[in-house]
């Protein structure tokens, strides 16, 4: 028999991201003295996830390349754009849905593959995923994840999930990672152009930190029989160099990180073979012959690249600055969307990620013409404070805040915020906006 609250437990589930009755599920576990330990404030958040990890990890996530530019930029961008909402617009009923890539997903919104989870909290991707396969939002597993793919795979369900790739020096690990992300249920490959090179991050050099050299985020390669081959091949290698005692505990991070292969060899593998800074365009078109998965190019910033990659077949594009990680003066993600978008002209889906940290911010994306956004650093943090449910929160909160933004400014649909006529101000001009009453 049904017991009485199996119904409001079951809506409760069904509207966990609709933003009034998560505002209604706050509120009430505050009436009952229950306060979360999740900050709503992406900087406050931020500060709290400073607070519970090491300042090496806190220094790899939060940081940027060289004066942070760029990642400042991000942020400016969307602080810069105003929205005029309007009002009267029966906004009781919010549908935020949208099909992606032959798959319903309820909000517009991805997890942006993020390597090196285990910096946050021990349970690393699993718990991202599984955080993420609790709302229905895809998580894009990273080539630089701290855990398997088929490990996360199998603790998500049916969930919707992705696979992030580097391009690889060596053409078969290339191979065995899509074959992989095949068997692991992927639904598309992203593959990330921005990173053939590391960007020159200052916080990370100032600590002379690079958690790849510790053994940490290479799970997807220690995992794999292709790079377990070429390790083997290189053999053992032996320092003639008498050891530090700072290089011995480095050691004993590695071994311990690093399973089942020669510590030292899969870091020095990897850090060959990881990424190819001589691919070009005929390169990235083979992957066809590997897969029929969708393929997503993710770091493209200008027109001209978009067009080159919708004309070579590419299935989506990601607008991505990767977080003003890469290359510090890249233009803002937010600023770089509407040209792209005009050049795309709807024949693929554009995402675009850097910086999405409010339920507006997201909301004038796509009134700028973005089919989603990937969730970047906000996941990370609420990961690193509360592990699998600190991370689903922030999502939650997220979602929230984007539904009750999209009613605020007179929204139903996606269609109505793709309607909003948004401007991107000059400098010296404040934020104007105007809203067209077309399509309605
Ligand atoms: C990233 N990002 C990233 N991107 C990618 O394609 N593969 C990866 O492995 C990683 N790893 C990674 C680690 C960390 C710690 C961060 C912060 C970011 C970039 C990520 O997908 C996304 O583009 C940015 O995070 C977006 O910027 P914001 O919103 O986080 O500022
Ligand atoms: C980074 C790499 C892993 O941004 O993409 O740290």
């Amino acid at each position: 028999m049904r017991r009485p609250n199996d119904r409001l437990r079951r809506a409760k589930i069904v509207c966990v991201s609709a933003g009034r009755e998560r505002q209604a599920e706050v509120f009430l576990s505050g009436a009952t003295g229950r306060r979360t330990r999740i900050p709503f404030d992406a900087a406050r958040l931020e500060e709290r996830a400073q607070t519970v990890m090491s300042a090496e990890a806190f220094a790899y996530v939060a940081g940027g390349a060289g004066a942070e530019e760029t990642m400042r930029a991000n942020r400016r961008a969307f602080e810069r754009v105003s929205i005029v909402p309007r009002t009267l617009r029966d906004v009781s009923r919010r549908d935020s849905s949208l099909e992606l890539f032959g798959r319903r997903l309820p909000r517009p919104f991805l997890l942006a593959p993020i390597g090196v989870l285990e910096l946050a909290h021990r349970d690393a991707d699993v718990a991202a995923a599984r955080a993420a396969a609790s709302l229905g939002l895809p998580a894009i597993f990273s080539s630089q994840a701290s855990r398997p793919m088929e490990e996360v795979a199998a603790a998500m369900g049916e969930a919707p999930r992705w696979f992030q790739l580097y391009w690889s020096t060596v053409d078969e690990l290339v191979e065995s990672f899509v074959a992989r992300a095949e068997r692991c249920g992927c639904e598309a490959i992203v593959i990330t152009l921005d990173t053939t090179l590391l960007g020159w991050r200052a916080r990370d050099l100032e600590l002379g930190y690079l958690p790849f050299l510790r053994g940490r985020g290479l799970a997807q390669y220690t995992s794999d029989p292709v790079f377990q081959r070429l390790v083997r091949e290189r053999g053992r290698t032996a320092s003639a160099e008498r050891p530090t005692l700072a290089a011995l505990l480095t050691l004993l991070e590695l071994r311990r990180n690093v399973r089942g292969l020669d510590p030292r060899a899969a870091v020095q593998t990897f850090t060959e073979i990881y990424s190819r800074s001589s691919l070009r365009w005929d390169d990235l078109v083979s992957i066809r012959d590997l897969t029929r998965l969708p393929i997503i190019l993710k770091g493209i910033l200008h027109p001209d690249d978009a067009r080159r990659a919708v004309e070579a077949g590419f299935d989506g594009i990601v607008v991505s600055n990767h977080g003003g990680r890469q290359l510090d003066g890249a233009i803002a993600t937010l600023h770089a969307l509407p040209a792209i978008v005009e050049e795309v002209a709807g024949r693929v889906p554009v995402l675009l990620d850097s910086g999405i940290r409010t339920g507006g911010d997201a909301l004038k994306a796509l009134a700028f013409g973005a089919t989603a956004v990937l969730v970047g650093r906000p996941y990370v943090y609420g990961l690193a404070v509360g592990g699998e449910a600190g991370a689903r929160e922030v999502l939650q909160n997220l979602l929230a805040e984007f539904d009750l933004a999209l009613g605020l400014s007179g929204c139903a649909s996606l269609a109505d915020v793709r309607d909003m006529k948004l401007t991107i101000p000059e400098r010296s001009n404040p934020a104007t906006t105007s809203y067209s009453d077309e399509g309605r």
